[in-house]
């Protein structure tokens, strides 16, 4: 019997069993051979949106993945709940990742921006920050923001300030996007499926409301999905992420991807240094010499710690 050929493609959405591989032949709705979740036990979901793979079509206009090219970098997380642990792909081969706050309703979390920067300098993925709903910026969170502004401007990651509602900002954020394939990643709420319906009004996301109770969104997109840009280039809307638990990164490498550590790590005694308990240490120098933020210096302790627990919780 003649073996069919193969058609290679791109994962644009995936729920679970089903992946959506956008081809030559149009998108085709595609499962996975069983030996990929065998191979790959220590990972929830064994194709991510973004994937290069080739699929065998079947009569009935469904797929096989059959083979999945090797990634150049993805963006993982420590699963949660049941499946507490293992690795989550969010996506797979992207060229920036954009974490996203909103300045209010939801408050910003600081250290849920450092984890996904933490992640994101694992796999040398260029990484900034966008912040939403600058309309909200009552004289209560003012100072706060600025100095979240401030710190992660002065550490070199691109800050974007935007209202996706009324489209302030929104030409900065197609120039920062084209030509590139970009993730939006961060808590339910904060506004990305509105964000990306401002770059793109044809995409008609689905956006919900924020918890005047709770300020937190209702987890409104449920799976991540890979969009052409208008401009050229992709972006990939996500689930709104709870907690963002540290996979793959050993406590002895973690100050590497604090990049303002970077300088004093050889100034330390021990090699290799985790900068809590060891003396002569160049970063707690650094930091008592206030040469490192307070802010960072303890979201690098807490997520020393969690890497060592082995846990996944949430940034602080
Ligand atoms: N005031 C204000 N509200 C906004 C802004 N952007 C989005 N919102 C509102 O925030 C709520 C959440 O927006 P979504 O786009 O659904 O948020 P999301 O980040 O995609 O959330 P998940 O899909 O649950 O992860 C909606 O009610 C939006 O209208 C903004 O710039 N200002
Ligand atoms: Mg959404
Ligand atoms: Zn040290």
């Amino acid at each position: 019997m003649e073996t069919p050929s193969l058609l290679h493609g791109i994962v644009v959405r995936s729920t679970g069993s089903w992946h959506d591989v956008e081809t030559a032949d149009g998108r085709i709705p595609s499962t996975i051979r069983g030996k990929f979740r065998l191979d790959q036990q220590d990972v929830t979901n064994p194709v991510a949106v973004g994937d290069q793979v080739s699929i065998q079509k079947n009569a009935d206009g469904t797929g096989v993945i059959m083979e999945i090219k090797p990634r150049r970098n993805k963006l993982i997380r420590r699963a949660a709940g049941r499946r507490a642990g293992r690795a989550q792909v969010i996506v797979a081969n992207v060229d920036f990742v954009w974490i996203m706050q909103s300045v209010n309703m939801p408050t910003p979390n600081p250290g849920f921006i450092d984890r996904v920067l933490v992640m994101a300098e694992s796999f040398d993925i260029p990484a900034g920050i966008i912040f939403n709903k600058l309309d909200l910026l009552h004289p209560s969170v003012a100072d706060n923001y600025a100095y979240l502004t401030d710190l992660y401007a002065g550490l070199g990651y691109p800050v974007l300030e935007v209202v996706a509602t009324t489209g302030q900002g929104i030409d900065q954020v197609k120039a920062a996007f084209e030509g590139k394939t970009n993730v939006v990643a961060g808590p339910s709420g904060v506004g990305k499926s509105t964000l990306l319906n401002a770059v793109d009004p044809s995409l008609q996301l689905k956006t919900g409301e924020v918890s005047t109770r709770t300020l937190k969104g209702k987890h409104t997109t449920t799976f991540a999905s890979l969009y052409p840009l208008p401009d050229g280039g992709y972006v990939v809307d996500t689930p709104g992420i709870r907690e963002f638990g540290i996979r793959e990164v050993e406590a002895w490498e973690l100050s590497h991807f604090f990049v303002e550590f970077r300088p004093y790590l050889e100034l330390c005694r021990f090699q290799p240094c985790t900068h809590d308990h060891e003396p002569d240490c160049g970063v707690k120098e650094a930091y008592l010499d206030d040469l490192i933020s307070d802010e960072r210096y303890y979201s690098y302790l807490n997520i020393l710690h969690s890497i060592r627990l082995g846990t996944h919780d949430v940034g602080r």
